[in-house]
């Protein structure tokens, strides 16, 4: 089975999942360890790894702990095309279509086309859509694109659809890594009601409350990096409130 069929798998069957973001730049080895084998026990569905922007090349590193001591599901999340690796399962093929910049719309996609096609990597198209969260948040600035208002339901609710309409398989919608505000409640309720695709959401989830909260609004995997960076052992909390706004169990 692949990765995208056990997302789209769980989705049709109302099962929320949890997604670890681990930042290669922003966790020592043996920090990495020890999220790996504290996700195992919880129950995690999926590692994904990336930041705006790497700067340690500790990528290849990370992804290798992380195999070692779990069997979960590595997934890149790049912020731009030098993010690679062979070692992961598979790839985010994000697309930037709340912005405007050409190059996150599609440019970076047509350099890395070459090198994904040969790899073994699972290419998963996904459209990322960046919402205003109360400060410039890195991808913010290191993708120079203007995120949408987080009061502008309209603007989210078609750029969805048209990504969907596009033929990506999966939206995004992102407050951005360390927001100060997480994606408004209601726009990931209303984003949820206007596609098919399975809906992604993170970015400022620092509690289990808010992360019930994103799931049980429609977000059928939440992401969280930060507030694991401090505290790994908010996992499995954060897991257990995730899962538990699955539909059947509630
Ligand atoms: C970033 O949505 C993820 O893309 C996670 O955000 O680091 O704020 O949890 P945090």
């Amino acid at each position: 089975m692949t990765i995208y069929q056990q997302i789209l798998g769980q989705t049709e069957l109302g099962r929320k999942q949890l997604a670890v973001l681990v930042d290669p730049d922003k966790l020592l080895n043996r920090d990495i360890e020890s999220i790996a084998v504290t996700a195992a026990k919880a129950g995690v569905d999926y590692f994904f790894v990336g930041g705006s922007l790497l700067v340690n090349n500790e990528l290849d590193q990370c992804i290798k702990t992380l195999k070692s001591n779990s069997e979960i599901p590595v997934v890149l999340f790049p912020g731009n095309n030098m993010q690679m690796s062979w070692k992961a399962d598979a790839i985010l093929f994000l697309s930037l279509i709340s912005g405007r910049n050409a190059e996150m719309l599609v440019g970076l996609h047509v350099i890395a086309a070459p090198y994904l096609k040969l790899s073994p990597l699972e290419v998963i198209s996904c459209g990322y859509m960046l919402v205003e969260s109360g400060k410039t948040t890195s991808v913010q600035y290191m993708s120079n694109t203007m995120p949408i208002p987080s009061d502008k339901m309209d603007i989210a609710i078609c750029t969805a659809m048209a990504g969907e309409m596009l033929g990506l398989k999966l939206i995004y919608l992102e407050a951005g890594s360390g927001a100060q505000h997480s994606v408004p409640v209601a726009m990931i309720e209303q984003v949820k009601q206007s596609i098919q695709i399975p809906l992604i959401t993170g970015g400022g989830i620092r509690t289990p409350e808010k992360a019930n909260e994103a799931a049980t609004a429609g977000a059928d995997i939440v992401v969280i990096g930060t507030a694991f960076e401090k505290n790994a052992g908010l996992i499995t909390e954060m897991a257990d409130a995730v899962h538990m706004a699955s539909k059947n169990i509630r």
